[in-house]
């Protein structure tokens, strides 16, 4: 059975004495709720926010890593070296990355089988731009995603997949779908892993919502049956607003 997840990225945000203080507001905040909660701090306060929330019941992501398990790469962060300061759970193909940073699904789809050697869970980020909708091809291209960067994945892989539905005109615009517009998107991607796995795939991989989800909107986005959670950015970086959408499950 799939969980309910609310992961916040903080994107470039909070260097490290800022991050030590939102842990320690996050730490008082009491989940009321059903869902599992991570935060996504930045490379360089990984380890002081895991440290900060052991054994709080809150668990530390990545946004990114690298495909190669080490070399000549630099500037780069390995699968390895997050699981040395204790991150078991990394972002991928963030549309900022897609978009900033040219990461297409060919490499995404190394980035998956790398984190998956490293027995790391990955929350992948996917979903069409603004013309893509206004063009009616979203559905065409979630489904082109998917299976460019996933699904050459074994069935059994899918417990460390939690998908994540991004369309790129809500990130950071103020502009959310409707929770209908979410809820027909994530049904659709269900469907889309059924076809190519089976039920029990689909049924249990968790689909994250995610797109100026806040405090005011997240109960009736969550209250979908195919929306299993939230990836939260602008709203994640204050305690209070984060766990109002935590406690909306
Ligand atoms: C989408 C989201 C978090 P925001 O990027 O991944 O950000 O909630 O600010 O739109």
């Amino acid at each position: 059975m799939r969980k309910n997840i609310v992961a916040g990225n903080w994107k470039m945000n909070k260097d490290l004495p800022e991050t030590i203080a939102l842990a320690e507001e996050l730490k008082k905040q009491e989940n009321t709720g059903t869902a599992e909660v991570i935060v996504a701090p930045t490379y360089v306060s990984l380890y002081a926010a895991y440290e900060r929330f052991r054994e709080s019941g809150i668990t530390v992501a990545a946004q990114n890593m690298h495909q190669a398990t080490s070399g000549a790469y630099t500037g780069e962060i390995s699968a390895g070296m997050l699981k040395s300061v204790g991150v078991e759970t990394v972002i991928l193909g963030h549309s900022e990355r897609r978009a900033y940073f040219a990461e297409g699904d060919e490499l995404l789809a190394k980035k998956v089988d790398t984190a998956l050697e490293n027995e790391m869970r990955v929350i992948f980020c996917f979903g069409e731009e603004l013309e893509e909708r206004k063009g009616e091809k979203h559905f065409d291209v979630v489904e082109s995603q998917l299976k460019n960067a996933l699904f050459h994945l074994p069935a059994d892989a899918w417990k460390h997949i939690v998908l994540a539905y991004e369309p790129v005109w809500a990130i950071g615009t103020g502009e959310t779908a409707s929770p209908e517009q979410a809820q027909d998107m994530h049904a659709f991607i269900r469907k889309t892993v059924a076809t190519k796995y089976n039920e029990t795939v689909a049924d249990d991989v968790a689909i994250l919502y995610g797109g100026s989800v806040k405090p005011n909107n997240a109960k009736e986005i969550f209250s979908k049956p195919d929306v299993d959670g939230g990836l939260i950015g602008g709203a994640s970086l204050n305690a209070e607003d984060f766990f109002a959408i935590v406690n909306a499950f």
